[in-house]
This record gives structure tokens, C-alpha cells and sequence, in this order.
């Protein structure tokens, strides 16, 4: 094992990293802008470095700045937590550059995921399921392009290769608008990413949000841990997670979770991961593969008893995966609620002093969060300032535990969107289950006050 690493993050997943460090006797130093200076993690860290202004390009995105903290504190790895540059291909290949262990997949796979195109190929080649469509980059000549999205069948969606998590993308209903949506497309995925390639999907209108977790060592052994439900979005934010997700076969997860180990160990895979998949009608249809951990990755370690986190570490630092497909049970239902700082049904930032802080507790509840009474939420960051996980045997006591949770839950001295999640888990349509990525954005339009 690693007897230290470096913490390149901040916020709520930068306390969740320093943790799984401690129970490992991992040395965890931990970096952080002029901003983050009373961060929780900072004053319990045994070892701090500063690496620059509150600005993210010039601490959390500076590469140089982070390999250098970690060269000074003789640090073994450095774990990216998720955002910044933790998805960043050229960051990895550095870090291993400069002689340290990058706590996630290869700089290659991360490559391979980053370009939808190439990361599409390789799931069509691995027996994942896809949204029918281009198979591979749209080809320049119109006449193809037009007898392409006439066998997919309109709607169709024109998605940048370099794009993702709904960045270059738009949907075509009719073939007249087709060649010059393309052109659009490819002139905004040009500047934005550097990369004009486009590639085109039947555009399913009604799917929910299916992911489905990994891990994976470096011996090529690999295991699923279920599938989140993470529907409850707005605007490709994700708002609520959950655990398993309801209604669904448990046979048709297996059968997808099997895809996706086999495609892990097809491709060499390491690390975590998530395979992200829109399910309609009773089919899953991937469409993006995350290289890091996510933030709803407590859900996930609620209903397996696995920590993630850890396991990260263990098999970065090169031990083999502590388990088995077989050995991995699904227990229970679990629910996350992200607490963000916003104005609650507008959504705007309301960064600021938090005055009081009561988080809540009790069986089955967890709080992953940086914040305390008195500490600053830095204007400068994602509005994101924690998370309550809560798990129960059933969906519906888990759904009560929740309710319990969030009436315990006082935050003053900024706006929250508590009262969101208050309102979201007595909705009828909700506790059904099953609601749809449009649900919460239809909510939100017909609570407007
Ligand atoms: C789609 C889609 C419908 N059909 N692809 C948005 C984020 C990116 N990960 C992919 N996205 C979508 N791709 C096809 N073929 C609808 C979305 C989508 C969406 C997906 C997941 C969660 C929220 C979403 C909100 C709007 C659109």
C-alpha cells in the first residue's frame, strides 16, 4: 500500500478521500486554493499545501502546480476525486510522467472514454448495448448522412465526439433540417472541443438515467455493483440518486452488468467507473462511460457495503480486487439528496457564510459533507456544499428515513435547496418511482412561485 498520496480536489469528495486514506494508514496530503484555506479537510489534514488563487484555472486545473505539491511532500499517487482534472487524459500521463501512481484508469482508457466516438466503437465491439445510430464518426457527404438518419429514423440526435454530459449536442426531426444541423453542430464542437467529429443516435424521448458502477483491478479481474437511478436531474445536473433502480428486472441489470465487466476486461480496464445509459421501454442503450468516481457513488456503497473510494486505492496501489461477482449482494435501497447552495425552485447560486449547520442523523443515515457552522461557501466553485445518503431495507423506508433526515437537516445563513428535497419526497409521482429525466424540469415549471 501507498504510504501517502495527494489529494488533487476540494469539497466534500477531498473529506471522503482523506477518510478512505485513514482507514488505509494511507499519509493523505491535501491541496487547496487561497479560497478553501478553512476547509474542514485542511485543518484535519496532516499535511497542506497551497497551490494557488481561488480561481480553479490556477489551483485545481494547474497541473503543474499539483505535481509539484506532490514532488515537495513525496507523495507516492495522486487521487483526482471527480471534476477538475480527473477526466483529463493528459493529466494522467503526467502524473505517471513525474513518477507518480494515478488513482484511476490509464491515460489510454481515459482517452478512449473521452472521445464518444471511440468509447461508442468500443461498446458496439464489447457487446455493450448502444443507441442504434452512425456506428462511427458522421462521414461529410450529405447524401450518406441523410440515408443514415432515414434508417436510424427521425427524431434523431447530432452528438459532438469531444462533447458529453449534454455538452454539443441537438436533436433533428425532420430530414429537411438535418444537413444544416449537422453543419451547426460540427462549427460549435469545432470551437469548443477542438474536435469537429459528430456523430448521430436515434433521439429516444422519454429514457431514464441508468448508470451502472465498476471496479476493476490491474489483473483484468472486474465486477459490476448495481445500477443508480439518476433521473432527477436539471439542466445535466443531477439533483437525486438512488439504489436500486425501481421497477427494473433484476435479470436485466445482470444481464447489462456482465456487458460491462466483459468490457472492462476487453479493454484492460482499471480503476472505477460508470457505464451511463438511458433506459426506455425496457432496454438499455449506453451512452457515455465516466472514468472517475461520482458524486452519487455513496449510494452505491450503501446497498454493497463496498467503499469505493478504498477499493480505488487498493488496486491503484496494485492489490487485487477483495472480492468477487459472486460475493457481491445488493441490499436494501439507498437515496442521495445533493445539497447544493441555491436558491431552491430558481436554482441560482447563493454562495455566502453558513450561520448554523445541524446535519441530520440517526439509523441508516449518512452525511458526506465539508461544512460546518461559520465556514464560507467560496463563490468560485460548484454550488455543491454535501450530500445526505440515506438506506432502509425497503425503498419506502428508505424514502421515510429520508424525510426524517431532511426535517433534522437547519442550514442558515444561505439559500439551500432543502426545501426542494422536502417537497420531492412527498411528491406521489416520485414515490411511485420511475420518473423520467424530464420529471424534475416539468416540477420545477408547474411550482414556479
Ligand atoms: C440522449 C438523449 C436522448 N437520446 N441520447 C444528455 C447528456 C449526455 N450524457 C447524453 N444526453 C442525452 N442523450 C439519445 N440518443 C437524451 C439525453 C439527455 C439526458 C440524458 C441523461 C440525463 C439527462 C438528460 C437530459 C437531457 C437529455
Amino acid at each position: 500500500m501507498f504510504k501517502k498520496i495527494l489529494v488533487a480536489n476540494r469539497g466534500e469528495i477531498a473529506l471522503r478521500i482523506q477518510r478512505a486514506c485513514r482507514e488505509l494508514g494511507v499519509r493523505a496530503v491535501m491541496v487547496y486554493s487561497e479560497a478553501d484555506r478553512e476547509a474542514k479537510y485542511v485543518k484535519l489534514a496532516e499535511e497542506a499545501v497551497c497551490i494557488g488563487p481561488a480561481s480553479s484555472a490556477l489551483s485545481y486545473l494547474n497541473m503543474p502546480a499539483i505535481i509539484s505539491a506532490a514532488e515537495v511532500t513525496d507523495a507516492e499517487a495522486i487521487h483526482p476525486g471527480y471534476g477538475f482534472l480527473s477526466e483529463n487524459a493528459d493529466f494522467a500521463e503526467r502524473v505517471e510522467r513525474s513518477g507518480f501512481q494515478f488513482i484511476g484508469p490509464t491515460p489510454e482508457s481515459i482517452r478512449i472514454m473521452g472521445d464518444k466516438v471511440s468509447a461508442k466503437q468500443a461498446m458496439i465491439k464489447a457487446g455493450v448495448p448502444c443507441v442504434p445510430g452512425s456506428e462511427g464518426e458522421l462521414p461529410d457527404d450529405p447524401v450518406q448522412v441523410k440515408r443514415i438518419a432515414k434508417m436510424v429514423g427521425y427524431p434523431v440526435i447530432i452528438k459532438a465526439a469531444g462533447g458529453g454530459g449534454g455538452r454539443g449536442m441537438r436533436v433533428v426531426h425532420t430530414e429537411a433540417a438535418l444537413i444544416n444541423a449537422v453543419a451547426m453542430t460540427k462549427n460549435e464542437a469545432g470551437a469548443a472541443f477542438g474536435n469537429p467529429a459528430v456523430y448521430l443516435e436515434k433521439f429516444l424521448q422519454n429514457p431514464r438515467h441508468v448508470e451502472i458502477q465498476i471496479l476493476a483491478d490491474k489483473y483484468k479481474n472486474a465486477v459490476y455493483l448495481g445500477e443508480r437511478d439518476c433521473s432527477m436531474q436539471r439542466r445535466h445536473q443531477k439533483v437525486i440518486e438512488e439504489a436500486p433502480a425501481p421497477g427494473i428486472p433484476r435479470k436485466l441489470i445482470e444481464r447489462v452488468g456482465d456487458r460491462c465487466v466483459a468490457a472492462c476486461k476487453k479493454i484492460g480496464y482499471r480503476g472505477a467507473g460508470t457505464f451511463e445509459f438511458l433506459y426506455e421501454d425496457g432496454n438499455f442503450y449506453f451512452i457515455e462511460m465516466n472514468t472517475r468516481v461520482q458524486v452519487e457513488h455513496p449510494v452505491t456503497e450503501m446497498t454493497t457495503g463496498i467503499d469505493i473510494v478504498k477499493t480505488q486505492i487498493m488496486v491503484a496501489a496494485g492489490e487485487k480486487l477483495p472480492f468477487t461477482q459472486r460475493q457481491i449482494q445488493i441490499r436494501g435501497h439507498a437515496i442521495e439528496c445533493r445539497l447544493n447552495a441555491e436558491d431552491a425552485y430558481k436554482c441560482i447560486p447563493s454562495p455566502g457564510r453558513i450561520t448554523m449547520w445541524h446535519p441530520p442523523g440517526g439509523p441508516g443515515v449518512r452525511v458526506d459533507s465539508h461544512v460546518y457552522t461559520n465556514y464560507f461557501v467560496p463563490p468560485n466553485y460548484d454550488s455543491m456544499i454535501g450530500k445526505i445518503i440515506v438506506h432502509g431495507d425497503t425503498r419506502e423506508q428508505a424514502l421515510a428515513r429520508m424525510r426524517t433526515a431532511l426535517g433534522e437537516t437547519v442550514i442558515e445563513g444561505i439559500n439551500t435547496n432543502v426545501a426542494l428535497h422536502r417537497e420531492l419526497m412527498v411528491d406521489a409521482k416520485f414515490m411511485e418511482g420511475g420518473t423520467n429525466i424530464h420529471y424534475l424540469e416539468g416540477w420545477l415549471a408547474d411550482h414556479v412561485r
